[in-house]
């Protein structure tokens, strides 16, 4: 079928990751043209690349309703954009790219929560193996970035050249001059509005600055704010519960700590909470989508309700820190508190986009049924799985 020959042809491209740079330059020569040429290729190609991998997922993954619903939405956008594969710029064809361009960004709004219940779906009707829930992490790490890149070039497009948005300090979603601490604080203000609702009470918070290369000067990065919004949005409701669920009783609430800085290569925010740490043990599963499904939400359990996200919040919060080459880590000091730190590349030109690939390796990774062997001696003892639960 056409379809099918054209995933083929597509896929056999590698995306083209852009730089927070290239993306302003973009929106500074406001060359609608250029992207539309750009966007039309750009976009099968991505999404034929991660239209690849899913094909190769366990069929009795493929076969949920929840699935098969989200692999028709990628196969219906890869139908409309490459309607436009052979088509010249004319104004018309702008504004349809546009429109089309809004509908496809539309049609996934829910992909996170329909893959979600996918993987639902299979852990309620069999056992997944350690094997499996490897290979379904690493599905999830590079769908989602997929996902949140081929959101990237959309919004970009759209908000330059759609309905009229002159802005001195946007360019699309980038901000010029964003300003970390105006992020920390919004982020933390609504955190706490949900923790007081939920606790009646929330830690305080203690923001600094260090500006290494410019001493004294403000911090300001060339950033998407609302990707530092949403992750530090996760982190502190994290924070929040961990200090509320160990002081609550005692009532001093210690406050949480924040520390912005500009440094040679990076900017780092480094959020410290008091809030009794994470064992060492299982401190690997915070960032694991398998792990944070595991508990099944309820209204009945408390601590799901209030602080309450979808569950795949801290893995997502460091894709999208990765996504420009950040990163995300998290230090704790068992029975005190945890550091949470959220790596940003200093200069725009070397936050380039990170993307997922479909070749030989990375289909190599879902046929592999096995586990290899480890090497070195551990227990690794399954129990110690399960003792943190983590906040969806
Ligand atoms: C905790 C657990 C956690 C996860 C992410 C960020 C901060 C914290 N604090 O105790």
């Amino acid at each position: 079928n056409k379809i099918g020959k054209m995933l083929d042809f597509y896929s056999q491209f590698n995306p083209s990751p852009l730089s927070i740079k290239q993306f302003l330059d973009f929106g500074m020569n406001k060359c609608e043209s250029k992207s539309y040429v750009f966007l039309k290729k750009e976009l099968p190609v991505r999404l034929a690349n991660i239209m690849k991998e899913i094909a190769l997922l366990p069929d009795n993954l493929l076969r949920t309703p929840s699935v098969g619903l989200l692999s028709n939405w990628y196969a219906r956008s890869f139908e409309e954009v490459i309607e436009f594969e052979k088509t010249d710029p004319t104004s018309d064809n702008l504004k349809r790219f546009c429109m089309i361009l809004s509908h496809i960004r539309d049609r996934h709004a829910d992909v996170v929560q329909t893959m979600a219940q996918g993987i639902m779906e299979l852990k309620d009707s069999q056992n997944i193996e350690p094997g499996m829930e490897t290979s379904i992490q690493y599905f999830l790490d590079r769908f989602y970035m997929s996902r949140i890149s081929i959101r990237m070039l959309i919004n970009q497009h759209t908000l330059l050249f759609g309905e009229g948005s002159e802005h001195a300090k946007h360019i699309g979603c980038i901000e010029i001059d964003c300003d970390p601490k105006i992020v920390v604080k919004d982020a933390y203000e609504n955190a706490r509005w949900l923790c007081d609702q939920y606790y009646y009470g929330a830690p305080e918070i203690v923001v600094k600055e260090h500006n290494e290369l410019e001493r004294g000067e403000p911090i300001n990065i060339v950033y998407v704010p609302s990707h530092l919004y949403h992750i530090l949005f996760e982190i502190f409701k994290n924070a929040m519960r961990a200090v509320m669920e160990t002081h609550q009783e005692r009532g001093d609430i210690p406050p949480i700590q924040v520390i912005i800085v500009k440094g040679n290569e990076d900017i780092c925010v480094k959020v410290s909470d008091q809030g009794g740490g994470i064992p060492r043990s299982s401190a690997d599963q915070l960032f694991k989508y398998m792990y944070s499904t595991a508990p099944h939400p309820s209204k009945s359990d408390v601590h799901t309700v209030p602080l309450a996200g979808f569950g795949y919040g801290l893995p997502i919060s460091r894709l999208y820190a990765r996504y420009f080459h950040g990163d995300i880590s998290l230090m704790s000091c068992d029975g005190y508190g945890t550091d949470a730190i959220i790596y940003m590349k200093r200069l725009s030109d070397e936050a380039n986009e990170l993307l997922p690939i479909f070749n030989k390796t990375s289909s190599r990774f879902y046929n592999k049924s096995t586990v290899s062997a480890g090497d070195w001696s551990n227990q690794s003892s399954l129990d110690m799985l399960n003792q943190w639960k983590l906040i969806r």
